[in-house]
């Protein structure tokens, strides 16, 4: 790697679930892939990490994956040089040595807080302000966003056009759906379920158990599984299981690695997603979606959910907006959607067509990693 690269160090504490892990992870990949950049990315939970890149190895201090410097962030931090852009996710806190590595350099690095993903109008307003100062170091907000103004979303390059061919491609869909061990029944509709825990559910597979249409559903390992058990009426649920209810087929996945989730996502007909990562990756899928928004408190979550409501549904005719407004604010809430998504189904083309649509206006924005090299390259 060139002398005259700038060195990027991306820091990363897992709070919970994977979206810490899942976004810095596709952001240091493409900065290495696409700009060749040399990163560090310091994790502080490396089994976290595993479950979305099976070969991280958890024993290790340092390892390169995929052209990435990964660095178990240690509990006792050991003195390292400060890089010349530095990257805080979502607002963690550095070491007290590392910040004064940062400051101890003739030209101090480019530190900048990623945010987490909001739809808000006031993330225009801030993204790229001066936030707090450490000695001679100061930081900078940068917010990933769906408007201009903001820093982007993630995006690798080209990615519309390979999940476009993959969804042209049956026989490449059969082939990776087998891989995972699901044969998809002649004619049922496709929707993968990644979700929190969610008193909402049974109310869903009720309705889709009880339609003309079939439905296969497959479902991750994780959170969720619990109430589908429940609905289901077993004890437990594992890996492989497979249960099938009138027209619904409720088959469990096991965590597959991040671009195979992509993949999985381009499969289906429909997506519920999670969290930030997920939510994302649902939308380059271009397939109708629904998103369980990750929880705050004092529900200003809510607040992030009618901000994305009000731009995703703004084509939509009044009657179809007004259904996916329903579903989507009933699945937040933990509330029973049966009834909102058999509305939501009257609008089906006009929702398919909506989300394509969407996925290629948010193409036509810069992506996220290369809004971060911009604002590198103006700081400097
Ligand atoms: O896991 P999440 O709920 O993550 C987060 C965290 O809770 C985080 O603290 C919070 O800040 C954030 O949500 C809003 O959902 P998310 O963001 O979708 O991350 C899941 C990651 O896991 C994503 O990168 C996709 C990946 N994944 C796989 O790699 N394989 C799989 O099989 C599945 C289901 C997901």
């Amino acid at each position: 790697m060139s002398e005259l690269k700038p060195r990027w160090d991306i820091f990363c504490t897992v709070v919970d679930n994977y979206g810490d892990i899942g976004v810095t992870w596709r952001l240091a990949r493409q900065l290495v892939a696409e700009h060749a950049l040399p990163v560090r990315l310091w994790v502080d939970d490396l089994r976290a990490f595993e479950r979305i890149c099976p070969e991280i190895d958890i024993n290790v201090a340092q390892q390169f994956q995929q052209g990435v410097e990964v660095r178990h962030w240690p509990s006792e931090w050991l003195h390292t040089e400060a890089a010349d852009v530095v990257i805080a996710a979502f607002a963690c806190q550095l070491p007290s040595d590392y910040m004064d590595a940062m400051a101890e350099r003739e030209k101090p690095p480019l530190w900048m807080n990623l945010d987490y993903l909001s739809a808000e109008d006031w993330v225009i307003g801030c993204h790229g302000l001066p936030s707090v100062k450490y000695k001679t170091v100061q930081k900078f907000f940068f917010f990933p966003g769906f408007q201009p103004g903001t820093g982007g979303l993630l995006r690798e390059r080209g990615l519309l056009e390979r999940r476009r061919q993959f969804q042209l491609d049956a026989q490449a869909q059969r082939t990776f759906l087998q891989g995972l061990g699901i044969d998809r029944a002649e004619g049922a509709q496709l929707i993968s379920l990644f979700a929190y825990e969610n008193a909402g559910l049974a109310s869903w597979l009720d309705v889709l158990a009880a339609d003309s249409q079939p439905t296969h559903l497959l479902v991750p390992e994780g959170r969720v599984l619990g109430d589908v058990a429940q609905w289901l009426d077993v004890e437990t649920l594992s890996v492989g299981a497979i249960h099938v209810r009138h027209s619904l087929t409720v088959q469990v996945l096991p965590f597959v690695r991040q671009d195979q989730y992509d993949h999985l996502l381009w499969c289906c007909d429909f997506n519920a997603v999670r969290g930030e990562d997920s939510f994302v990756r649902a939308q380059w899928a271009g397939r109708p979606m629904l998103w369980h928004i990750y929880q705050q408190d004092e529900d200003i979550h809510l607040d992030k959910l009618d901000a994305f409501l009000a731009l995703y549904t703004k084509g939509l005719s009044p009657a179809a907006a007004e259904a996916m407004n329903g579903l989507w604010r009933a699945w937040s809430a933990g509330q029973p959607i049966g009834e909102h998504w058999l509305a939501s189904r009257k609008h089906w083309p006009e929702l398919q067509g909506n989300a394509e649509k969407w996925c290629l206006e948010q193409g036509l924005q810069a992506d996220l990693a290369a809004a971060l090299v911009q604002f590198y390259l103006n700081w400097i």
